[in-house]
């Protein structure tokens, strides 16, 4: 069984260097938020393995291939002969600030069911990723995903869920209905600060949304605060950890980045402060380098940006 499965869309992204609507060249990259910890963690010498629809063309190909040269196990991937690959334009209008555009509705990505999730369930992972955009993007997605959170729940599989919540995908009200309840399965919450009255009742501030959640069984709530670092609650109590000082040059990414780092520190069984910086340190590499994942280090760069013992 490998270490970390994960499971979602993977998007093909066109970056323009300004705004779109001026056109001039755009550039092709992989993005896709469970892709970028898969590939995250695959830097780190853990084995992580990705589970999706791609298209049956050349763009599926390029998602394939970048995968597989990132060393993320693909056995799972389905190709879909019907659906085209899911699109997202992304314009950057100043260093951290950029917009993004989807058209990704009908996509191969989106077409994923409960089935194709089974059988690489089945072959066991000691950790099970979620993104709180997977459910978002069609039915089928959101019942796979439901699936996928149950099963791995009842075989011991530990869970992870990053909230991840895309305005463009749905409301606050609709994502509220569907991530409440997927958190229950996860032992592991993954959110902005923005995000957290996500996974509780609306309104619900941070000390409040923490003790649902341990209440209701996860064991690790980290709540990410970007420049100012991150906030993680377990039942003995809170910690915080400053961001490391980097210039930010594109910040798209940077939440994956975290995760990855975080779930790397518990696969090594890391404490929880070290857990920690690693996860920020991942954030830092991902936000002073453009691309979602194309910055992130292996396991001997860990410390280049902290010089401390992240690694
Ligand atoms: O929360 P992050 O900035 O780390 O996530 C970025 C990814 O999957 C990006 O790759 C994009 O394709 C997406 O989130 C998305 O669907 O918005
Ligand atoms: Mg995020």
């Amino acid at each position: 069984p490998v270490d970390v499965l994960t499971l979602g869309e993977a998007l093909v992204s066109l970056r323009s260097s300004g705004p779109l609507a001026l056109g001039g060249p755009l550039t092709m990259h992989l993005a896709g938020a469970e892709t970028n910890v898969a590939i995250g963690l695959a830097r780190l010498g853990h084995r992580a393995a990705w589970v999706g629809r791609v298209s049956d063309d050349e763009l599926g190909e390029f998602v394939l291939r970048q995968l597989r040269a990132e060393g993320v196990g693909t056995d799972g991937v389905r190709r879909d002969p019907d659906r085209p690959a899911g699109l997202m334009f992304l314009e950057r209008r100043t260093a951290d600030l950029s917009r993004v555009q989807y058209q990704r509705t009908g996509s191969a990505g989106s077409a994923l069911t409960c089935d194709d999730v089974a059988g690489p369930l089945a072959a066991g992972a000691r950790v099970l990723h979620l993104s709180g955009i997977t459910p978002a993007v069609s039915d089928s997605a959101r019942e796979a995903t439901m699936f996928a959170a149950r099963q791995a729940a009842a075989a011991g599989i530990t869970v992870s869920l990053d909230v991840n919540y895309r305005a463009r995908l749905w409301s606050r009200d609709a994502a509220r209905a569907v991530l409440t309840p997927l958190a229950g399965y996860a032992s592991i919450v993954i959110a902005s600060v923005d995000e957290l009255d996500l996974v509780a009742g609306p309104g619900t501030d941070e000390p409040g949304v923490v003790a649902e959640l341990l209440g209701r069984g996860v064991q690790t709530v980290l709540v990410k605060l970007g420049a100012d670092g991150a906030r993680a609650y377990t039942r003995d109590g809170a910690q915080h950890l400053a961001a490391v000082p980097v210039t930010a040059v594109d910040t798209v990414g940077a939440g994956d980045a975290f995760t990855a780092g975080y779930l790397s520190g518990h696969l090594d069984g890391l404490d929880l402060r070290d857990r920690l910086r690693r996860a920020v340190a991942l954030g830092a590499f991902a936000v002073t380098a453009h691309g979602d994942w194309e910055g992130l280090p292996r396991r001997d760069e860990l410390s280049l940006l902290t010089g401390n013992a992240a690694g």
